[in-house]
């Protein structure tokens, strides 16, 4: 039977991804809006102790300007309401506005928020603030947590505030400037120890020049790619969109991997190594793994990228 998107998922089963993640957002979630709020404030503290958040660029800020004005100019009661309003996913304006932004702007938007708490522009959490035992205890897991993982989950709960994208009908997403690609002289080329797929290495290559116009191309015209705790993302034209909005500046390091033939002529390879993001640079590794299912013409069918349980399971490429 060939491959379809659904079973093509499930190859190298064995793979041990960061379970660790969704389930501590699913306990974040249960939380009260104010204990939200003021866990992220504490875990972020927190982390700020040992991993530095670059500066988000202006480019990326501008968008959020008129909301961030609007915010600012409003007394600590509203703030802290607005603040409940996103953590809440209420249907209020700005609810709606926050909505329509990539996660970089949503990044971007908390990143100055969180300054403009602490330089008391925007209501801080009320000093001596106690959070529930439930709170407490989900800020332990996230203290846990290795880093990689503590900053999905930080992106993932800012990513979910606001109103329910899905509920807005028709609309303009909003995302930063799509950068120019790398010029070739400052292009990098990835080495992987066990493979040598041409698609596989281009991948890399092209992802980490912003590329994203050449790199569509490695992708069958029906093909997907999942990113981690995601539903796959199909055929060129929504995976292209999502390389321009969510995947510009990342830094991929693959290590190792193993290549070998599948059904119906298709060949399974799969890749660990580590990924930077420009929020952080090289002060964090995430642990990643990349599985990918290319076709005949070889040309990727599908591809999913999992955040790794821990760094052991970059050594993990058993079938
Ligand atoms: O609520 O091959 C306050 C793909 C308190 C593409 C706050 C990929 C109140 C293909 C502190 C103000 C993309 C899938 C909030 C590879 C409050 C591919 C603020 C993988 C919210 C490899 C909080 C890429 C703040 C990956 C400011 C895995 C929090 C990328 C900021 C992963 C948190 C990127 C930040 C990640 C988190 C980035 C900036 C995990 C950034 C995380």
């Amino acid at each position: 039977m060939p491959f379809t998107i659904d079973s093509a998922r499930g190859i190298f089963p064995n793979t041990l991804s960061a379970d660790a993640v969704p389930a501590t957002i699913a306990r974040f979630n249960q939380l009260k809006a104010e204990d939200q709020l003021a866990l992220i404030w504490f875990a972020y503290l927190e982390m700020g102790k040992s991993i530095t958040i670059a500066a988000p660029g202006a480019a990326n800020m501008q968008f959020a300007e008129n909301t961030l004005n609007e915010i600012r100019q409003m007394n600590f009661e509203q703030q802290s309401q607005v603040m409940c309003d996103l953590a809440n996913r209420a249907d209020t304006p700005i609810c709606r506005t926050y909505a329509t932004w990539t996660p970089n702007i949503k990044l971007g938007f908390w990143y100055r928020l969180g300054q403009w708490m602490e330089e008391g522009l925007v209501a801080p959490i009320p000093e001596g603030y106690k959070l529930s035992a439930n709170a407490n205890a989900v800020l332990v897991a996230i203290q846990g947590l290795e880093s990689g993982q503590q900053i999905t989950v930080l992106r993932n709960a800012v990513v979910d505030m606001g109103f329910d994208s899905n509920k807005l009908g028709k609309y303009t997403k909003v995302s930063e400037p799509v950068v120019p690609p790398k010029q070739m002289s400052q292009r990098t080329q990835v080495a992987i120890e066990g493979v040598t797929n041409a698609t596989v290495l281009s991948y890399m290559n092209l992802l980490n020049a912003n590329d994203f116009d050449e790199l569509i191309k490695l992708f069958a015209p029906d093909g997907g790619l999942q990113p981690p705790f995601q539903k796959p993302i199909i055929g060129q034209e929504a995976v292209l969109r999502f390389f321009k909005e969510e995947c510009q500046n990342l830094n991929l390091i693959p290590e190792r991997g193993v290549s070998e033939p599948a059904d119906d002529g298709y060949t399974q390879v799969k890749v660990t190594g580590k990924v930077q993001t420009p929020w952080f640079g090289a002060n964090v590794g995430m642990n990643i793994a990349w599985r990918f299912l290319l076709n005949p013409e070889n040309k990727i069918f599908f591809i999913a990228i999992d955040l790794l349980a821990s760094p052991k399971e970059l050594l993990n490429l058993v079938r």
